[in-house]
């Protein structure tokens, strides 16, 4: 005998909401608990459950239309199965909810340095929840994605469109875990560019080339890719005085040549980021969101960017914190070196726990590195240029060195981001310190 499936109460204070889907149809076959409607409410879409199994005789209500508790949603020949208790739809979490989710997702051991080749990507490991099931379940076009609404809602924050996830549980159900492994499956695609919107035919608007990504540009995009969106970043900027500085790079510029090494401003700021990274910890630190825990590296390897033929690469300078300044110059000439002329091994650019990327050599008064995730912070050097500083009693003319620090907000908040550059700042300023901090 027909029975009438109503709306139940929607989520706490949600009194009205508007049908984003309606995911049955008259003559289907319904079963208990199955999600007969999506609602859009103003704090998130929630699915509706049934509370009655049998055969859906007609639907009462279309996209878009506003609905409330009660509302008349299908009328249902039962099959003799129970009724079960009206449930209140399950609600994601509203989106004043930290939004924690995307950095939730596993992602494969990053390559320490954005340039190293794409690592091959680990297969996901079987979790305890999983159920073999068949390897594609065909799904009609407009039939139920079964998953669960925190599950959608994962997905439609890390824009995921779940007819293409893999579903492992009974019946082809799509758990958080899928979504997550569907998203490190993209990342590590063998394009490197994860899934992008397919791109207009340009040979329509005049001529076009098209040449082959190198696997330097394809692990760039990749890092980087990963990087930008996952981690909030911030740009600290701040500029240090170094007319003293310079005047000392001269004197002893000859004993770093003779070395083999050259007393560049780069070399100089691996060792005043080192003694900056004993003072602030956890600028050489790593997020672990799935142990929910920071790892502080007690080692100091500094990446630093380098400009090369093949594009970027990021050799690491190994323990920082015990090399002479004299050490530096010679070991940054030597990876310089081994980076422009293709020599560098995987080891060379795997373990920093800090980037530099020095573009003054070339010009430009500032730009905003993009944080070498899961490092969390990279500084950025600009070009030294001449300003008149006002000394107390008269301008003067003062070589000025423009720094930015882009940080990772997850982990430093903007006032460390502001101390830890300007402590830059005055050791650059003061030398001296060097010799105090050592
Ligand atoms: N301001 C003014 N001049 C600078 C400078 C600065 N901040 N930094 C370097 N210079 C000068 C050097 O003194 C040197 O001058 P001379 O030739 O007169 O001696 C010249 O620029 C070239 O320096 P260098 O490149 O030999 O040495 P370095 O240690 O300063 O830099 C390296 C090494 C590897 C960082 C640099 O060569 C490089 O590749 N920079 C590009 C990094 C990059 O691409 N970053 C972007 C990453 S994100 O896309």
């Amino acid at each position: 005998m027909p029975s009438e499936f109503r709306l139940p109460k929607l989520a706490e204070g949600d009194a009205t909401g508007s049908v984003a889907k309606v995911l049955v149809q008259a003559g289907d076959t319904l079963a208990l608990d199955q999600s007969v409607l999506e609602i859009e409410t103003d704090k998130a879409v929630v699915e509706v459950p049934a509370t009655v199994a049998g055969t859906v005789e007609a639907v009462h209500v279309k996209a878009g239309d506003e609905v409330s508790e009660g509302t008349l949603v299908l009328t249902v020949t039962e099959s003799g199965v129970a009724t079960a208790a009206p449930a209140e739809p399950a609600a994601a979490p509203a989106p004043s909810a930290p939004a924690a989710q995307p950095a939730e997702v596993p992602e494969p051991e990053a390559p320490a340095v954005a340039e190293a080749p794409p690592a091959p990507v680990p297969a996901p490991e079987p979790t305890p929840e999983r159920v073999q099931a068949p390897a594609s379940l065909p799904r009609r076009e407009g039939s139920r994605i079964p998953a669960a609404p925190s599950v959608r809602r994962l997905a439609r924050e890390l824009g995921v469109d779940l007819a293409q996830v893999h579903g492992s549980g009974p019946a082809g159900r799509i758990s958080r875990s899928d979504v997550k492994t569907h998203v490190r499956t993209r990342q590590a695609s063998p394009t490197g560019f994860g899934a992008l919107p397919a791109l207009p035919d340009f040979s329509r608007f005049g001529p076009v080339r098209r040449e082959p990504v190198s696997a330097v540009r394809r692990a760039t995009a990749q890092h980087l890719g990963q990087s930008w969106p996952n981690v909030p970043q911030v740009t600290q900027f701040d500029a240090a005085d170094v007319t003293e500085l310079e005047r000392l790079r001269r004197l002893h510029g000859p004993a770093a040549e003779a070395r083999g090494g050259k007393l560049t401003v780069t070399a100089v700021l691996l060792k005043v980021v080192a003694i900056a990274l004993r003072k602030f910890p956890q600028f050489c630190a790593s997020l672990d969101l799935q142990q929910g825990e920071i790892v502080y590296k007690d080692y100091m390897h500094i990446g630093v960017a380098v400009d090369t033929p093949r594009g970027l690469l990021v050799p690491v300078v190994r323990d920082v914190e015990q090399q002479s300044i004299l050490d530096l110059s010679v070991a940054l000439n030597a990876l310089a070196e081994k980076a422009r002329s293709a020599k560098l091994s995987l080891d060379d650019m795997q373990g920093g726990c800090f980037s530099i990327s020095n573009l003054g050599g070339i010009g430009g008064t500032g730009f905003t590195p993009i944080v070498n995730s899961p490092e969390v912070a990279i500084l950025g050097v600009s070009r030294t240029q001449v300003e008149a500083r006002w000394d107390g009693s008269a301008f003067a003319p003062r070589q000025v060195l423009p720094l930015s620090l882009s940080y990772d907000h997850r982990l430093i908040d903007g006032a460390d981001a502001a101390r830890f550059l300007r402590y830059v700042c005055e050791v650059v300023e003061s030398p001296f310190l060097l010799a105090l901090e050592v």
